[in-house]
């Protein structure tokens, strides 16, 4: 007799959220005193955008929240994550506090608790001041002063009510995207900015975290990498040294000092070999210490895996490495691979052992429409969520603390360089009405929320 299959289960203290940041839905950049960011400089330069849009209206969330937190408390997940916009708190980075950030802030949280929603805060998803960057951005140490005091400033007002707190999301794509290729703001192109940069943020995320302990509590603290598993594309000596380089470059780079290891000798070894930069003195004593404060948990965001070649190096991106473009990809041209976010988390919770981990985004982009009855049949985005859940599922029976998943993104918005061009939502938007449609994969993820259950 055929016995019924069973459902993959998770335990009911499992977080089901669903994930947004700042810039890519709020819009009102303009409104009740937020200052200018890096983005909406970046956003005004001709070339940068392939849809020459910007987020001066993104969804309007600014405007339409009530309603978003309705469309989220309908999805049936027991938590949502959102970032807060610097330049709303801080108008010039520092120096004078606008209440009316930390006001639209707080009727959001509130917003949330009175829903039963679990609030989880990234304090910084991108949108740097614009006064800052004109000191020098994450290139320039002074920053770090200004996170630590920026942060101070939201946990004082919202501390007593977040559930989560994520220091900053993406760490590489700030330094890399941002400081080295140029293709996202503040478009700069320059070796040392990128190190130093990325210096400043992991410094800024050590000096960060026991100011909000010291507020907050025993509210969880952590950090978001976005983090790619590669594998070499042959067994040539030199695809395994350039995967080892990719690595080194994507992933260790962050989470090696957040473990308290310090940065990988290997890549130290091949940047000083290269010349890559002659002025190491951003790193300083204690630096690496401070960098390496205990945090709750990790956030991973994954999206797809690398194959890594040594002959192919992407000249264009001045990238030292090439992910190889994939079969099956989505619209970002990223292959879908499920397996591979069963591989990074095992690999992380073997190698650097962080108390708990949390997939803080996964997702995919596809353009799919609504129909002539107004449904989104987004089939391969369900399988998407689908099959990476099931593979989460699959890490934590093999012993990963996964305590937590939030699919990216709660709806439709502002892809960066990619405008609106690239539609990771599981809410489709449509940006002439700002009407929001739940596309079949959020009718799948909704059952999976409330259920806590995926069937086979
Ligand atoms: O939209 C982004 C998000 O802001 C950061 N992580 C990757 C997503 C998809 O590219």
């Amino acid at each position: 007799m055929n016995q019924p299959k069973q459902p993959y289960t998770f335990p009911d203290s499992f977080t089901w959220g669903v994930a947004t940041s700042s810039f890519q839905i709020e819009g009102a950049t303009f409104e009740d005193g937020r200052g200018a960011s890096i983005w909406d400089t970046f956003c005004a330069k001709q070339g940068t955008i392939a849809d020459a849009s910007n987020g001066e209206i993104a969804c309007d969330h600014y405007h339409r929240w009530s309603e978003d937190l309705d469309l989220i408390k309908s999805l049936e997940v027991n938590a949502y994550r959102f970032s807060i916009a610097w330049p709303r708190i801080l108008p010039k980075g520092f120096g004078q506090v606008e209440s009316k950030g930390l006001d639209f802030y707080e009727r959001l949280v509130d917003g949330l608790l009175e829903r039963n929603i679990d609030p989880w805060v990234t304090l910084y998803h991108w949108d740097l001041p614009q006064a800052l960057q004109d000191q020098g951005g994450w290139v320039s140490r002074d920053v770090v002063e200004h996170f630590v005091d920026y942060t101070r400033i939201v946990c004082e007002r919202l501390g007593d009510r977040v559930a989560g707190w994520i220091t900053h999301n993406e760490p590489w794509c700030a330094s890399v995207l941002g400081y080295l290729n140029g293709e996202h703001a503040p478009g700069i192109k320059d070796n040392y900015a990128h190190l130093a940069s990325s210096h400043h943020l992991l410094l800024s995320h050590g000096k960060a975290v026991p100011v909000i302990r010291e507020i907050v509590g025993d509210r969880p603290v952590g950090i978001t990498l976005n983090l790619v598993p590669s594998v070499p594309a042959s067994s040539s000596e030199a695809d395994a040294e350039a995967n080892a380089r990719f690595d080194g470059f994507f992933n260790r780079w962050y989470l090696d000092p957040l473990a308290g290891r310090g940065y990988p000798q290997d890549m130290i070894e091949r940047y000083k070999a290269e010349n890559y930069i002659d002025d190491w003195s951003f790193i300083q004593d204690q630096d690496l210490k401070e960098i390496s404060q205990p945090i709750d948990f990790l956030g991973i965001n994954y999206y797809s895996r690398g194959i890594i070649r040594s002959d192919r190096v992407d000249e264009s991106e001045n990238l030292p490495v090439e992910v190889i473009a994939n079969s099956n990809p989505t619209d970002m041209g990223w292959e879908v691979y499920p397996q591979g976010i069963y591989d990074l988390l095992t690999r992380v919770h073997q190698d650097y052992d962080f108390k708990s981990i949390y997939i803080t985004e996964n997702g995919a982009a596809y353009a799919t429409g609504p129909d002539e009855h107004g449904v989104v049949h987004d089939q391969l985005r369900e399988s998407y969520l689908h099959d990476h859940l099931i593979a989460c599922h699959h890490a934590r029976q093999a012993g990963v603390p996964l305590d937590g998943y939030f699919a990216w993104s709660l709806m439709d918005n502002f892809e960066w360089a990619f405008g609106y061009e690239k539609r990771f939502g599981i809410v489709y938007v449509d940006y002439e009405t700002q009407q929001r449609i739940p596309k079949q994969s959020a009718l799948w993820y909704r059952n999976v929320a409330k259920t806590g259950e995926i069937s086979c």
